[in-house]
């Protein structure tokens, strides 16, 4: 294992198109080629519980009844399995890469009915005739395994229950079987052989790292029809830590593959919104510098699916689109700053935090149509869209020419391939910078369409004998920057 995520050409950059359609993700691929994304991560292709009538009065068919597993046919809401083929072989054509949400430490919630593959199941006896899995495939209420007297987690303080006890209710896999790790690794495959080429691994804290082990080690090589022979599946795992004295930590999972910095999601937030007495000038040693994880362990994110609305930990703090100009300062700091692998956010508009993505009464996703209200689509806003290319031409180099103007307004090169500077100040900030770039005319990605002059009613920066005199107005977008 060597961290190397799978991407073809210059870029590591991940987009998380959440709840797209197989037919959506194909049609954005050439975009996301030419914008230099690396790989899209996909909702969960597998077949899943679908849920008109969730108990609790959430709305009908939320979100998250993907992440309660059925069987693993390729059958979903977001299209079928020939569908996802089409999907995994155009974006590879492109050299855009999928990267799946793979669900594989439980099963469903303890409810009974059919899923989205018309495969029947019960949780509450354990019993998924789609695989098959049968109660002898879970973990039982027994010494070795779950001790807690409702069978759930209940203290994230003891190692032995996060491992073998239920995520809030879910069927629990005896992932260290012999035929749960078959059937495990032959899912897995079945997509590697396909062509995806990495995978988001979920709720990796409530497996065993060895259990994890044996389903990367046992993964197919991926296929020579887009890649070199002998390429490894590319692997990043959930592994949700933001400080605190619980036993299992992400640093227990990064020998076998990336982990996410859920630390970085949390503290960004109050950085720029200026919370618990934060400030930008604070971000000069953001990263390993925090006590995060190695950068090259790193998996990066200003917000994900479950804390962009309240699920998991980070609180009123994690930024997301609904705070849109701090969003776009936030996300242009992630993928301007040599840390961790980036990972972009594209969500649908949401006010119920359960509610799942634009669909009809059936449950059916509509078409994505960005900006239209529902599709949000930030991995296209200008904005973000235009420092993938900055982070891509400094892709490998590293921090220089830091530059605290004030508590709130900062600026950095990366080794004369690009430079940024960024205002959080709430008024104009004007100053002369060194910034190590070659002297020449550049455009503002953020205001601009691109990094090369004509600048066309844009922002432009001249930079002579390596200097530059730039002024950040306090405008929607405090930001300014430039790349070779
Ligand atoms: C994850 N990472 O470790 C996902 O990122 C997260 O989105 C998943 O939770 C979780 N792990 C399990 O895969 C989501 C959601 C939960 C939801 C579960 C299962 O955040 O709220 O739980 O998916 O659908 C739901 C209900 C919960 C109920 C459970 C089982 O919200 O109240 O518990 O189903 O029926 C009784």
């Amino acid at each position: 294992y060597n961290g190397q995520p799978i991407c073809s050409g210059q870029t590591d950059v991940v987009v998380h198109l959440f709840e797209w359609k197989w037919a959506d993700v194909a049609s954005e691929c050439s975009a996301l080629a030419q914008l230099g994304y690396c790989a899209v991560q996909v909702s969960p292709p597998q077949e899943h519980a679908v849920l008109p009538d969730p108990s609790g009065g959430e709305p009908p068919y939320p979100w998250w009844q993907r992440y309660q597993p059925v069987s693993y046919a390729l059958d979903s809401r977001s299209g079928s399995h020939q569908e996802f083929v089409n999907m995994v072989e155009t974006c590879n054509d492109v050299g855009v890469y999928i990267y799946v949400d793979a669900v594989i430490q439980h099963m469903t919630g303890g409810q009974s009915g059919y899923g989205s593959s018309g495969s029947f199941y019960d949780g509450a006896t354990e019993d998924y005739p789609g695989v098959p899995f049968s109660a002898n495939d879970f973990h039982k209420q027994q010494p070795d395994e779950c001790t807690t007297s409702s069978g759930d987690i209940e203290n994230y303080g003891d190692a032995q229950q996060v491992r073998f006890c239920r995520l809030v209710g879910l069927r629990d896999l005896r992932t260290g079987a012999d035929y749960v790790r078959e059937k495990v690794v032959g899912f897995l495959n079945s997509m590697v052989d396909i062509g995806v080429a990495g995978f988001r691994v979920d709720a990796c804290k409530h497996t065993l790292p060895e259990d994890l082990e044996h389903f990367y080690t046992n993964m197919h090589d991926l296929p020579t029809r887009w890649f070199p022979a002998g390429s490894r599946p590319y692997v990043f795992q959930e592994v949700i830590y933001v400080g605190g004295d619980e036993p299992i930590r992400p640093e227990h999972y990064t020998h076998i593959g990336r982990v996410t910095e859920f630390r970085y999601s949390a503290n960004i937030g109050n950085i720029f919104r200026g919370w618990d007495g934060q400030q930008l000038s604070y971000l000069e040693n953001y990263g390993e510098g925090w006590g995060f994880m190695d950068g090259m362990d790193a998996v990066v994110f200003i917000d994900n699916h479950d804390n962009q609305r309240g699920h998991g930990p980070g609180g009123d703090s994690v930024l997301t689109y609904k705070d849109d100009r701090l969003y776009k300062m936030a996300t242009a700091f992630e993928l301007a700053w040599p840390y961790g692998q980036p990972r972009v956010m594209s969500s649908f508009a949401f006010d119920n935090t359960e509610a799942g993505p634009p669909s009809d009464g059936n449950g059916n996703t509509y078409d994505v149509e960005c900006f239209n209200g529902e599709w949000v689509c930030e991995h296209r806003w200008r904005q973000i869209e235009n420092m993938v290319g900055f982070h891509n031409a400094a892709l490998g180099t590293g921090m220089s020419h830091w530059r605290t103007i004030s508590d709130n307004a900062i600026a950095f090169g990366r080794e004369g391939r690009a430079f940024i500077v960024i205002n959080n100040e709430g008024h104009e900030v004007s100053a002369d910078f060194e910034t190590g770039m070659p002297d020449g005319e550049y455009c503002d990605v953020i205001s601009c369409d691109g990094p090369t002059p004509p600048c066309n009613s844009c922002g432009s920066v001249t930079v002579s004998g390596g200097n530059a005199h730039i002024t950040v107005p306090n405008d929607s977008d405090p930001v300014v920057a430039i790349h070779v």
